[in-house]
């Protein structure tokens, strides 16, 4: 995000007096903003939700059964347009946990690894850690499939990663997309994820050392396995299929995929993702939705464990809770499933953040980047911040959520040797693909092989693509300048970058997994 940095602030606690549920309507009302000085570090609950598009009523879904997210928004402010850097675990993860475009730490796959171009840099809980914070790791965090040396990047917690471990199936029938089981919450992985941050609350609440507990959820990450009591909170029938399944009109080929993913599962017929006339057959469509929607209400519920059990301890009060899942997701839209695209859905993340001393129950549609949550948490924990950093603290649209912005934020996708590259203002967003280039190299004498042009307030399924249309011929300048200063500022940066090295053009297709 481009926005004017604030200065150090006093983190505080508000004025406001807790009655009964630090997380329910009343107590959500509150909106006092006086600020007093804290006599000690806030906590830091740091929950990941793994390919979670926001389909959940905060942002708007008419589908989902999310009552937990809610409960969560009401304690603070949903941003409405928060980007992520690109749309796979890896590299979101490893830029969000670094503070560092994925160009800048040289991670663009699953396989991608920080420490071993950057073995230097210093990741948001080794930093916090190195500041006096107890960090602790469950569930998936950072990127698993990272060298096995370097898995979970032991430097970054207290106390070795916490480990957990459940079948994937509790049904014998193949290597499923989807599976509805009459089990409990723990018979999957993560409701164990949940049990032991609940354990660790219980834990870590008797110190007297401020902590940053990190409860990374595995769902609705494929395959789709819930209990089935999720499944019972929706009818198949009203699942919402993608209402534009085709390209966008003079379409440029690499923005699409085959959604290889999805396919690998024995329960998924053979389909084209964007041959319209090959699609995903419509009973499918609406299984694979509808168990989607089971896993995000089976991940819901285990974070109202955690506020619960925040509660109960009596810390909601001095801890700062933020929620992120690493990117968005395609379900039908385009023909495309998964991520791994520079669309909207594949982009646009969840991001929630909750800290006492701050407006609730707000919205923002502030133009927002995963980059700016790390320097967000030193400002929130009063910790100084690297000097080094690409994103910019959102403390100012916490404080200011109202604010009209012209920021933008910054995203790739790579299809082979041909690197896209996307601007998103508050309303456009313009794609370049170029052939072998990233942001450390000079873009003159690269050829751009296709342009995106999209206007989400007229056109918010990216029907049409505008590149070409004379009427927005000034549109695309003005984006185009915004890219192309943005890719000046990145190579300029990547002289003199305290930390990235230069990174071969080598990049595989791969189909993700969550283990
Ligand atoms: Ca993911």
């Amino acid at each position: 995000m481009k926005t004017s940095a604030i200065g150090k602030f006093v983190i505080g606690i508000g004025a406001f007096t807790l009655s009964g549920s630090v997380f329910n309507e009343e107590c959500a009302a509150e909106n006092n903003q006086t600020q007093v000085k804290l006599k000690g570090k806030p906590n830091i609950l740091f929950i990941a939700v793994d390919d979670l598009r926001p389909v959940i009523s905060v942002y708007g879904d008419k589908t989902a059964k999310t009552p937990n997210f809610e409960r969560l928004a009401k304690y603070g402010i949903t941003f409405n347009r928060s980007y992520c850097q690109q749309a796979l675990s890896g590299p979101t993860r490893a830029s969000l946990l670094t503070g560092l475009r994925p160009d800048n730490i040289g991670v663009w796959t699953l396989q991608g690894n920080f420490r071993k171009n950057n073995p230097q840099v210093v990741t948001l809980p080794e930093l916090l850690k190195n500041n006096g914070y107890e960090t602790i790791g469950i569930g998936k965090i950072f990127h698993p499939l990272d060298n096995l040396k370097f898995r979970n990047d032991p430097q970054s917690w207290s106390v070795p990663y916490i480990k957990t471990s459940a079948p994937t199936y509790m049904l014998a029938s193949g290597r499923n997309a989807t599976e509805c089981a009459d089990v409990p919450d723990n018979a999957y992985e993560d409701g164990l994820i949940a049990q032991a941050g609940i354990s660790w609350l219980k834990e870590l609440s008797k110190s007297s050392k401020p902590f940053f507990l990190a409860v990374g959820f595995k769902k609705p990450h494929a395959p789709y396995v819930a209990p089935k009591k999720y499944w019972d909170l929706y009818e198949r029938d009203d699942m919402p299929l993608a209402e534009y399944q085709q390209m966008s009109s003079d379409p440029v080929l690499y923005a699409y995929h085959p959604s290889n993913e999805l396919k690998v599962y024995s329960d998924i017929p053979p389909f084209h993702s964007y041959e319209d006339t090959k699609h995903l057959d419509t009973a499918t469509q609406k299984r694979v939705i509808h168990a989607y929607y089971a896993c995000v209400s089976y991940i819901d519920a285990q974070i109202g464990k955690l506020l619960d059990e925040l509660e109960s301890q009596g810390i909601a009060e001095n801890t700062v809770i933020i929620l992120w899942s690493d990117h968005g997701y395609h379900l039908g839209d385009h023909g495309l499933w998964n991520k791994l695209t520079n669309f909207e859905n594949s982009t646009k993340s969840a991001l929630m953040i909750c800290a006492p001393d701050f407006k609730r129950d707000i919205k923002t549609d502030a133009v927002t980047e995963f980059v700016d949550i790390f320097p967000t948490v030193c400002d929130l924990a009063g910790i100084e911040k690297p000097g080094y950093l690409d994103g910019e603290s959102l403390i100012n649209v916490m404080q200011y959520p109202e604010k009209s912005k012209t920021d933008y934020a910054f995203g790739q996708f790579s299809r082979g040797n041909i690197y896209g590259y996307s601007c998103r203002d508050s309303r456009y967003r313009l794609v370049e693909w170029i052939e072998n280039f990233r942001t450390y190299l000079p873009l003159e004498g690269k050829k751009i092989a296709g342009i995106e042009l999209y206007d989400y307030e007229k056109d918010p399924l990216e029907t049409t693509n505008l590149a070409n249309d004379p009427k927005y011929k000034r549109v695309l300048e003005k984006m185009k300048r915004e890219l192309h200063s943005f890719y000046s500022e990145q190579f300029e940066r990547s002289k003199h970058h305290p930390v990235a090295e230069k990174f071969p053009l080598t990049v595989k297709e791969e189909i993700d997994t969550d283990e």
